[in-house]
């Protein structure tokens, strides 16, 4: 096997080729380990043998085209999902390198593909972005592969070679010819269905990603074309704009504060940065960075740069320009991101990541470079826009005043929830088991419902809270407004853990918290707003699982003294199935949680033998779509052959609708 000819010495005398050499060619590939150990331990190669860890083998290939994008080589990528269940990627770049990397003995592209952690490094200035959980390359992919095949066009000529499992079938072949001055590399892949959980691809999440990454690489043209179903489904994404459109595409249900987009690049102790920035009306921020095209949710050196020049460079300018008098405090960089939209990218030769989890990025010159380009480049772009900069400070200052006053109304119920520990709210029908462990709180739309449920309930372990109307939408309203708002207060006091850094999960009241409303648009809607005050207010809550969606049902059909329940149209049609069609049927079609009585309600919904709840989790494959996806649990069912079809709902960031 190609990897038992590689020892420690051969590796070394590799690197020192590869420094001693300033061009790049077949033997400059590095090589470290055998590959067994892939397909032995899939999670520590890609996190996850979940369709996250799915997904991430096409990203790992995709990433080597964007690589050679970055590079100069390469402007457009096909991604294509297969009938046949297989994924190909292929791009218009130089073509994997087919000559014999001379330390191993094989062409440099099966060094690639068969001996772990191999890939190319560019000398001279150029970035290996190499992307994936782990930067590992495709030499997991075709390990994790059931099968793998790749196609070179070169020089006139078409190359291929094909792999199972990790194991190379035939020696590269010349399999043709091509076009005189085509080249590029084509991968198609079949994933291991003993490795993975599933092995079908996900359009969306595809989708979402290949947007991102057209985004972060400026003119690159990638197009994502689904062949499964009957019908194709096809999606291409191209930005001249790179991350100027990234921002312009988050604002743009929005009502942006000005209308410029801020942008500002350049290069510094070899780190590119790139920001691009605009604030909107809301009062969320929305900053997401980047290093070397991969998302850092956890932040980093890069991100620090970045709030600390954008602090600095709008207290100096307010206070230049008298926006800000000398008797009023700095502007906090809370008060200055408030509604602010903004992409830090930066591409860096050797990023440093850190903390427990290895995702914050640990270069210092990342700070120094980010900080000192956006410090620049702000102050002049301030300088040549005084309108936007006095929008900014105006908001600013606004938000400094708004918490301010919610400080104080915080302080205030504070104090009120250390000196009479109990004050639950009035609306609350609380449970009378003391042990959070047993208990659930239903959280329910409207008084009428609320009373069928406070009637229904088990009494001992069920509480039930009934809110009015729709409640407030955490993202459009300032501190102080929500602090102030009835329904969230009484939320927050009745679930018991505190908000923000308040917040104490060991203080929780009740296991579950169960949001129960109507079947319908204005349910969801509902539904969206209280989950969207939660993941603002106490994420963890989902994190844990402790936050659920109880599903009424849509239909009740009757016939001859029985009735059967049906939660969607599919299972509706499966029962007329069972009991026939005919004339005896009496259906009723559910439009709220109002027209059912206690006893209904319970059998359908409340009753923890017989419900399905569906429990909320936080999408954290793509933090800058955050959404929330569900998971039934189902109660022992009377009837277990329901099915369920449960739609992702992009819940938190298309609140707009
Ligand atoms: F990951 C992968 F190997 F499977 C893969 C690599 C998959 C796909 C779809 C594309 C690629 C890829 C690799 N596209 N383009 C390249 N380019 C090179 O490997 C390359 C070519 C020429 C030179 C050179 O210096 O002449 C250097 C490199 C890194």
């Amino acid at each position: 096997m190609a990897e038992e000819k590689i020892t420690q010495d051969t590796q070394e005398e590799i690197e020192r080729g590869m420094a001693a050499q300033g061009e790049y060619g077949a033997d400059q590939i590095q090589i470290l380990e055998g590959l067994e150990a892939v397909r032995k331990r899939p999670g520590m190669y890609i996190g996850s043998t979940s369709l996250r860890g799915l997904h991430h083998l096409v990203y790992e290939i995709v990433d080597n085209s964007v690589d050679e994008a970055i590079a100069g080589f390469c402007t457009s990528i096909v991604v294509n999902l297969n009938k046949d269940g297989s994924c190909t990627v292929m791009d218009n770049g130089r073509g994997i390198p087919v000559g014999i990397n001379h330390k191993a003995g094989i062409p440099a592209v099966e060094v690639v593909f068969t001996i772990l952690h191999a890939g190319g490094k560019f000398g001279g200035g150029g970035y290996k972005v190499s992307g994936g959980l782990h930067g590992v390359g495709a030499s997991v992919v075709n390990a994790l592969s059931d099968w793998l095949e790749v196609e070179i066009r070169h020089e006139g000529k078409l190359y291929e070679q094909r792999y199972e499992r990790g194991k190379t079938m035939y020696p590269l072949r010349e399999a043709g010819t091509c076009e005189e001055g085509a080249s590029g590399t084509k991968v198609t892949f079949y994933p291991d269905a003993t490795i993975f959980d599933s092995i079908e691809f996900d359009f969306d999440t595809l989708k979402t990603r290949l947007r991102e990454t057209a985004f972060l690489t400026r003119g690159l043209k990638i197009e994502l074309n689904d062949l499964r179903g009957d019908e194709v489904q096809s999606r291409t994404f191209h930005y001249e704009g790179g991350i100027k459109e990234f921002v312009e595409y988050l604002n743009k249900n929005k009502q942006m504060l000005y209308p410029e987009i801020m942008y500002f690049e350049g290069q510094r102790n070899g780190v590119l940065v790139e920001v691009a920035m605009q604030h909107n009306d809301t009062y969320t921020e929305n900053v997401y960075s980047f290093v070397n095209n991969i998302n850092t949710p956890e932040g980093g050196t890069h991100l620090e740069g970045f709030k600390n020049a954008v602090t600095k460079t709008f207290n100096d300018y307010g206070r230049e320009q008298k926006l800000l008098r000398d008797s009023e405090p700095n502007l906090s960089g809370d008060d200055i991101r408030e509604g602010l939209t903004a992409i830090v990218s930066i591409k860096i030769e050797d990023p440093q990541f850190e903390g427990q989890t290895k995702q914050k990025l640990g270069n210092a010159d990342a700070r120094g470079a980010v900080q000192s380009i956006v410090n620049e480049q702000l102050t002049y772009f301030l300088e040549q826009n005084p309108s936007v900069g006095k929008a900014i400070i105006e908001k600013s200052v606004l938000a400094q005043r708004a918490r301010e006053a919610a400080r104080k109304a915080r302080d205030l119920t504070r104090r009120k929830t250390d000196l009479e520990n109990t004050a639950l709210p009035g609306k609350l029908a609380d449970c009378s088991d003391r042990d959070p462990k047993n208990c659930e709180i239903y959280i329910v739309e409207g008084d009428s419902a609320g009373g069928s449920a406070k009637t229904a309930r088990d009494r001992a372990t069920q509480a039930i809270l009934p809110l009015r109307g729709k409640i407030l939408n955490v993202e459009k309203a300032r501190l102080d407004k929500i602090y102030g708002n009835e329904e969230i207060k009484a939320m927050i006091t009745a679930f018991g853990t505190g908000i923000h850094e308040d917040f104490d999960i060991s203080k929780l009241r009740y296991d579950k918290i169960i949001i129960m409303t109507d079947a319908d648009v204005d349910g969801a809607h509902i539904a969206t707003l209280m989950l969207t005050f939660i993941y603002r207010f106490m994420p963890e809550l989902i994190r844990q699982g402790h936050v659920y969606l109880a599903k009424p049902p849509l239909y009740k059909l009757d016939k001859s003294g029985k009735s059967w329940y049906a939660y969607s149209d599919e299972e509706l049609a499966g029962i007329i199935n069972e009991v026939g069609r005919d004339q005896n049927n009496k259906i009723q079609r559910y439009k709220g949680l109002g027209e059912m009585d206690a006893d209904q309600l319970w059998d359908t919904t409340m009753d923890p033998e017989h419900r399905v709840l569906l429990r909320v989790n936080i999408n954290e494959d793509d933090e800058s779509e955050v959404d929330i996806t569900f998971d039934t649990l189902m109660g022992d069912r009377v009837e277990p052959r329901r099915n369920f079809i449960i739609e992702n709902a992009k819940f938190v960031k298309n609140l707009d609708v």
